[in-house]
């Protein structure tokens, strides 16, 4: 089976609080390969591009705005393995962290996250949303 590649971002709540090397190194550790890095800030329109599937929903202002907030930096990373999609997914674990320390109590989300919104990391749900995402933000 193949290689895929998918976009992972550490979000401000868990940039902020220090736990970037931390899941880092449990990418790693999980065989994901870090083909391309960076720490920045996103504009606010590059947020609602990269958000733009959720415009409907309540919290969409809420999250654009919070992950373009300035001074909050993020770390994106293009992550590369088999599987890579699905396997990041299971890794961050629910989107809700309260949720996934209940049922995925080793994942990312459920370690270094807050809520349904303050979940400390990001990861694409598909393929194409995979490149989208990495075109955004690379
Ligand atoms: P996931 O990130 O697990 O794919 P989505 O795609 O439903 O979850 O949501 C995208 C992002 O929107 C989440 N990572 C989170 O930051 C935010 N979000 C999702 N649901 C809520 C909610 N109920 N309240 C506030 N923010 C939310």
């Amino acid at each position: 089976s193949k290689a895929e590649r998918t976009c992972a971002l550490i979000k401000p709540d868990a940039f902020a609080a220090g736990y970037k090397d931390a899941i880092v190194e449990r990418i790693l550790a999980e065989g994901f390969k870090i083909v391309n890095s960076k720490d920045l800030m996103l504009t606010t329109k590059q947020a609602e591009e990269f958000y733009e599937e959720h415009q409907a929903r309540s919290f969409y202002r809420e999250l654009v705005e919070w992950m373009s907030t300035p001074d909050q930096p993020i770390h994106a990373m293009v992550l590369e393995r088999e599987n890579a999609v699905k396997a990041w997914r299971e890794l961050a674990g629910p989107t809700n962290s309260a949720n996934a320390r209940k049922v995925a109590p080793q994942s990312i989300r459920a370690l270094y996250g807050t809520d349904s919104s303050k979940n400390a990391v990001h990861g694409s749900d598909s393929l194409e949303s995979a490149q989208r995402e990495i075109r955004i933000i690379f």
